[in-house]
Protein backbone atom coordinates (compact mmCIF):
# COMPACT_ATOMS: atom_id res chain seq x y z
CA UNK A 1 0.00 0.00 0.00
CA UNK A 2 1.35 3.32 -0.95
CA UNK A 3 0.80 6.24 1.55
CA UNK A 4 -1.77 8.12 -0.28
CA UNK A 5 -3.82 5.09 -0.43
CA UNK A 6 -4.21 4.87 3.65
CA UNK A 7 -7.43 5.94 4.38
CA UNK A 8 -7.20 9.33 6.88
CA UNK A 9 -10.20 7.78 8.36
CA UNK A 10 -8.20 4.92 9.19
CA UNK A 11 -7.85 4.89 13.10
CA UNK A 12 -4.67 4.03 12.90
CA UNK A 13 -3.71 5.83 9.83
CA UNK A 14 -0.50 7.91 10.80
CA UNK A 15 1.24 4.30 11.63
CA UNK A 16 0.10 3.14 8.47
CA UNK A 17 1.77 6.07 6.50
CA UNK A 18 5.06 5.43 8.02
CA UNK A 19 5.00 1.77 6.95
CA UNK A 20 3.80 2.99 3.65
CA UNK A 21 6.76 4.89 3.55
CA UNK A 22 9.49 2.35 4.82
CA UNK A 23 8.23 -0.17 2.46
CA UNK A 24 8.35 2.29 -0.14
CA UNK A 25 12.12 3.03 0.74
CA UNK A 26 12.66 -0.81 0.64
CA UNK A 27 10.93 -1.13 -2.91
CA UNK A 28 13.40 1.64 -4.03
CA UNK A 29 16.46 0.35 -2.71
CA UNK A 30 16.61 3.12 0.86
CA UNK A 31 16.24 0.77 3.44
CA UNK A 32 16.98 -2.47 4.39
CA UNK A 33 15.15 -5.60 5.07
CA UNK A 34 16.76 -5.06 8.69
CA UNK A 35 15.38 -2.09 8.96
CA UNK A 36 11.67 -3.63 8.24
CA UNK A 37 12.35 -5.19 11.45
CA UNK A 38 14.04 -2.63 13.17
CA UNK A 39 10.85 -0.36 12.80
CA UNK A 40 8.59 -2.88 14.17
CA UNK A 41 10.42 -2.95 16.84
CA UNK A 42 10.39 0.64 17.14
CA UNK A 43 6.47 0.43 16.45
CA UNK A 44 5.68 -1.76 19.66
CA UNK A 45 7.50 1.01 21.89
CA UNK A 46 5.90 3.59 20.62
CA UNK A 47 2.73 1.68 21.84
CA UNK A 48 3.96 1.84 25.10
CA UNK A 49 4.52 5.29 25.37
CA UNK A 50 1.22 6.45 23.78
CA UNK A 51 2.39 7.33 20.13
CA UNK A 52 3.03 11.07 21.84
CA UNK A 53 5.94 13.62 22.17
CA UNK A 54 6.14 13.07 25.74
CA UNK A 55 8.13 16.49 28.06
CA UNK A 56 10.97 13.92 28.61
CA UNK A 57 11.72 13.83 25.08
CA UNK A 58 11.37 17.56 24.66
CA UNK A 59 13.89 18.22 27.54
CA UNK A 60 15.93 15.54 25.48
CA UNK A 61 15.47 17.47 22.34
CA UNK A 62 15.94 20.70 23.99
CA UNK A 63 19.55 19.37 25.05
CA UNK A 64 20.55 18.28 21.19
CA UNK A 65 19.49 21.30 20.02
CA UNK A 66 21.51 23.23 22.43
CA UNK A 67 24.88 20.52 21.39
CA UNK A 68 24.35 21.09 18.06
CA UNK A 69 24.16 24.99 18.40
CA UNK A 70 27.75 24.38 20.66
CA UNK A 71 29.70 22.03 18.09
CA UNK A 72 32.24 23.10 16.11
CA UNK A 73 31.75 20.01 13.83
CA UNK A 74 28.84 18.00 14.21
CA UNK A 75 27.81 15.36 11.54
CA UNK A 76 24.14 14.30 11.10
CA UNK A 77 24.72 10.18 10.25
CA UNK A 78 22.08 8.67 7.66
CA UNK A 79 20.78 4.98 7.35
CA UNK A 80 18.11 3.51 5.58
CA UNK A 81 15.49 4.46 7.90
CA UNK A 82 15.69 7.68 8.31
CA UNK A 83 16.25 8.52 4.50
CA UNK A 84 13.07 7.19 3.75
CA UNK A 85 11.56 8.44 6.57
CA UNK A 86 12.46 12.04 7.56
CA UNK A 87 14.81 13.44 4.19
CA UNK A 88 13.54 16.36 4.63
CA UNK A 89 14.12 17.45 8.20
CA UNK A 90 17.55 15.99 7.97
CA UNK A 91 18.60 17.93 5.31
CA UNK A 92 16.93 21.00 7.34
CA UNK A 93 18.33 20.44 10.51
CA UNK A 94 22.24 19.93 8.60
CA UNK A 95 21.74 23.41 7.02
CA UNK A 96 20.72 25.35 10.52
CA UNK A 97 23.23 23.65 12.22
CA UNK A 98 25.96 23.74 9.77
CA UNK A 99 26.42 19.77 10.04
CA UNK A 100 27.86 17.45 7.57
CA UNK A 101 25.25 14.95 6.31
CA UNK A 102 27.36 11.37 6.41
CA UNK A 103 25.79 8.15 5.28
CA UNK A 104 26.81 5.50 7.30
CA UNK A 105 25.08 1.71 6.78
CA UNK A 106 24.73 -1.32 9.07
CA UNK A 107 24.78 -3.28 5.63
CA UNK A 108 26.75 -1.31 3.11
CA UNK A 109 26.26 -1.72 -0.94
CA UNK A 110 27.15 0.78 -3.24
CA UNK A 111 23.55 0.99 -4.87
CA UNK A 112 21.79 1.62 -1.24
CA UNK A 113 24.44 4.65 -0.45
CA UNK A 114 23.78 6.07 -3.82
CA UNK A 115 20.02 5.52 -3.65
CA UNK A 116 19.93 7.06 0.05
CA UNK A 117 22.65 10.03 -1.67
CA UNK A 118 19.48 10.51 -4.02
CA UNK A 119 16.75 10.90 -1.96
CA UNK A 120 18.78 13.75 -0.04
CA UNK A 121 19.75 15.27 -3.09
CA UNK A 122 16.42 15.78 -3.46
CA UNK A 123 15.71 17.27 0.09
CA UNK A 124 17.80 20.00 -1.07
CA UNK A 125 21.60 18.50 0.18
CA UNK A 126 24.09 19.58 -1.49
CA UNK A 127 26.90 17.61 -0.18
CA UNK A 128 26.56 14.13 0.92
CA UNK A 129 29.86 12.09 2.86
CA UNK A 130 30.70 8.80 2.87
CA UNK A 131 29.21 7.70 -0.19
CA UNK A 132 31.52 4.73 -1.78
CA UNK A 133 35.37 5.21 -1.61
CA UNK A 134 34.69 8.37 0.45
CA UNK A 135 34.40 6.09 4.13
CA UNK A 136 38.05 5.63 3.55
CA UNK A 137 38.43 5.89 7.26
CA UNK A 138 37.98 3.65 10.15
CA UNK A 139 36.51 3.39 13.44
CA UNK A 140 38.24 0.80 15.66
CA UNK A 141 36.04 -1.62 17.55
CA UNK A 142 32.89 -2.37 15.47
CA UNK A 143 32.54 -5.42 13.42
CA UNK A 144 29.39 -3.78 11.04
CA UNK A 145 30.41 -2.10 7.85
CA UNK A 146 29.15 1.06 9.90
CA UNK A 147 33.30 0.91 11.19
CA UNK A 148 33.94 2.56 7.68
CA UNK A 149 33.46 6.76 7.92
CA UNK A 150 34.64 9.55 6.00
CA UNK A 151 37.87 11.63 6.74
CA UNK A 152 35.82 14.48 6.36
CA UNK A 153 32.65 13.96 8.78
CA UNK A 154 32.15 11.60 11.66
CA UNK A 155 35.76 10.96 11.76
CA UNK A 156 36.40 14.43 13.18
CA UNK A 157 33.24 15.10 14.02
CA UNK A 158 32.82 16.41 17.89
CA UNK A 159 29.16 15.94 17.78
CA UNK A 160 27.64 13.15 15.94
CA UNK A 161 23.83 12.70 15.60
CA UNK A 162 22.84 8.52 15.44
CA UNK A 163 19.11 8.26 14.80
CA UNK A 164 17.92 4.66 14.94
CA UNK A 165 21.51 3.07 15.99
CA UNK A 166 23.04 0.15 16.71
CA UNK A 167 24.69 0.00 20.15
CA UNK A 168 28.72 -1.31 19.05
CA UNK A 169 28.78 2.22 16.72
CA UNK A 170 27.56 4.33 19.68
CA UNK A 171 29.72 2.71 22.19
CA UNK A 172 32.65 3.31 19.83
CA UNK A 173 31.45 6.68 19.07
CA UNK A 174 31.61 7.65 23.14
CA UNK A 175 34.78 6.39 23.91
CA UNK A 176 36.43 8.34 21.11
CA UNK A 177 35.21 11.46 23.36
CA UNK A 178 32.45 12.62 21.15
CA UNK A 179 29.00 13.74 21.88
CA UNK A 180 26.75 11.49 20.37
CA UNK A 181 22.83 12.13 20.39
CA UNK A 182 20.02 9.39 19.20
CA UNK A 183 16.57 9.48 19.04
CA UNK A 184 15.77 5.75 19.76
CA UNK A 185 12.07 4.67 20.69
CA UNK A 186 13.72 1.85 23.45
CA UNK A 187 15.03 3.47 25.85
CA UNK A 188 16.54 0.27 27.18
CA UNK A 189 18.49 0.05 24.03
CA UNK A 190 22.05 0.02 23.92
CA UNK A 191 22.24 3.40 22.06
CA UNK A 192 19.76 4.62 24.53
CA UNK A 193 21.93 3.69 27.02
CA UNK A 194 25.38 4.53 25.79
CA UNK A 195 24.38 8.29 24.00
CA UNK A 196 24.72 11.54 25.60
CA UNK A 197 21.72 12.57 25.08
CA UNK A 198 18.75 9.71 24.02
CA UNK A 199 15.42 11.25 22.58
CA UNK A 200 13.04 8.51 23.14
CA UNK A 201 10.55 9.12 20.33
CA UNK A 202 9.51 8.31 17.19
CA UNK A 203 11.82 9.74 14.86
CA UNK A 204 9.04 11.01 12.56
CA UNK A 205 7.95 13.13 15.61
CA UNK A 206 10.95 14.35 17.03
CA UNK A 207 12.69 15.59 13.55
CA UNK A 208 10.46 18.70 13.20
CA UNK A 209 10.52 19.40 16.42
CA UNK A 210 14.27 19.40 16.71
CA UNK A 211 14.30 21.58 13.75
CA UNK A 212 12.25 24.00 15.71
CA UNK A 213 14.02 24.07 18.91
CA UNK A 214 17.05 24.85 17.14
CA UNK A 215 15.31 28.19 15.38
CA UNK A 216 14.60 29.35 19.02
CA UNK A 217 17.91 28.62 20.27
CA UNK A 218 19.69 29.75 17.80
CA UNK A 219 20.00 33.75 18.79
CA UNK A 220 20.87 32.74 22.34
CA UNK A 221 23.90 33.01 24.33
CA UNK A 222 26.87 30.32 24.30
CA UNK A 223 26.24 30.72 28.32
CA UNK A 224 22.93 29.56 27.99
CA UNK A 225 23.55 26.64 26.00
CA UNK A 226 26.02 25.87 27.78
CA UNK A 227 23.48 25.77 30.45
CA UNK A 228 20.85 23.89 29.18
CA UNK A 229 23.32 21.25 28.03
CA UNK A 230 25.20 21.25 31.74
CA UNK A 231 21.55 20.78 33.48
CA UNK A 232 20.38 18.09 31.21
CA UNK A 233 20.84 14.35 33.00
CA UNK A 234 20.77 11.79 30.33
CA UNK A 235 21.15 9.26 33.19
CA UNK A 236 17.84 10.80 35.11
CA UNK A 237 15.59 11.28 32.06
CA UNK A 238 16.10 7.42 30.25
CA UNK A 239 15.09 6.32 33.79
CA UNK A 240 11.97 8.97 33.83
CA UNK A 241 11.14 7.42 30.11
CA UNK A 242 10.84 3.97 31.48
CA UNK A 243 8.99 4.98 34.44
CA UNK A 244 6.62 6.94 32.95
CA UNK A 245 5.86 3.24 30.33
CA UNK A 246 5.31 1.77 33.50
CA UNK A 247 2.82 4.47 35.20
CA UNK A 248 0.87 4.50 31.29
CA UNK A 249 0.88 0.47 31.62
CA UNK A 250 -0.56 0.70 35.44
CA UNK A 251 -2.95 3.13 34.28
CA UNK A 252 -3.99 1.10 31.53
CA UNK A 253 -4.20 -2.03 33.46
CA UNK A 254 -6.26 -0.65 36.42
CA UNK A 255 -8.77 1.09 33.27
CA UNK A 256 -9.14 -2.85 31.84
CA UNK A 257 -10.35 -4.03 35.40
CA UNK A 258 -13.00 -0.78 35.24
CA UNK A 259 -14.35 -1.60 32.17
CA UNK A 260 -14.15 -5.58 32.05
CA UNK A 261 -17.08 -6.72 31.33
CA UNK A 262 -16.46 -10.34 30.36
CA UNK A 263 -16.96 -9.59 26.70
CA UNK A 264 -16.04 -11.98 23.70
O1 LIG B 1 20.17 1.18 6.99
P1 LIG B 1 21.14 0.42 7.85
O2 LIG B 1 21.78 -0.76 7.12
O3 LIG B 1 22.19 1.29 8.45
O4 LIG B 1 20.32 -0.23 9.07
C1 LIG B 1 19.51 0.57 9.90
C2 LIG B 1 18.93 -0.26 11.08
C3 LIG B 1 17.87 0.59 11.78
C4 LIG B 1 18.30 -1.53 10.54
C5 LIG B 1 20.10 -0.62 12.03
O5 LIG B 1 20.66 0.54 12.54
C6 LIG B 1 19.65 -1.55 13.13
O6 LIG B 1 19.74 -2.77 13.04
O7 LIG B 1 19.16 -0.94 14.17
P2 LIG B 1 18.63 -1.75 15.47
O8 LIG B 1 19.79 -2.30 16.23
O9 LIG B 1 17.54 -2.68 15.04
O10 LIG B 1 18.03 -0.60 16.33
C7 LIG B 1 17.03 0.25 15.87
C8 LIG B 1 16.43 0.97 17.08
O11 LIG B 1 15.62 2.01 16.57
C9 LIG B 1 15.54 0.07 17.95
O12 LIG B 1 15.84 0.32 19.32
C10 LIG B 1 14.11 0.55 17.64
O13 LIG B 1 13.27 0.49 18.77
C11 LIG B 1 14.35 1.99 17.23
N1 LIG B 1 13.37 2.52 16.27
C12 LIG B 1 12.79 1.87 15.23
N2 LIG B 1 11.98 2.69 14.53
C13 LIG B 1 12.06 3.91 15.14
C14 LIG B 1 12.95 3.79 16.25
N3 LIG B 1 13.25 4.84 17.03
C15 LIG B 1 12.68 6.05 16.73
N4 LIG B 1 11.82 6.22 15.68
C16 LIG B 1 11.48 5.18 14.88
N5 LIG B 1 10.64 5.39 13.85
Amino acid sequence: MDEEEVSPDHPRATSLRIRAKLTHGFKIGITSAFGLFAHGRGEAFDYLIGEETTENATRAIRAAAASFLLARHSVLSVNGNVAALVPQELVELSTITASKLEVNLYHRGGAREEAIADVLRKAGAKEILGIGKAASATIPEICSDRRRVDPKGILIADTVFVPLEDGDRTEALVKLGKTVITVDLNPLSRTAQMSTITIVDNVVRAMPLLVKAVKLLENEPEQTLQKIVRTFNNRQNLREAIELINTRLIRLAEQQSDTDEGGD
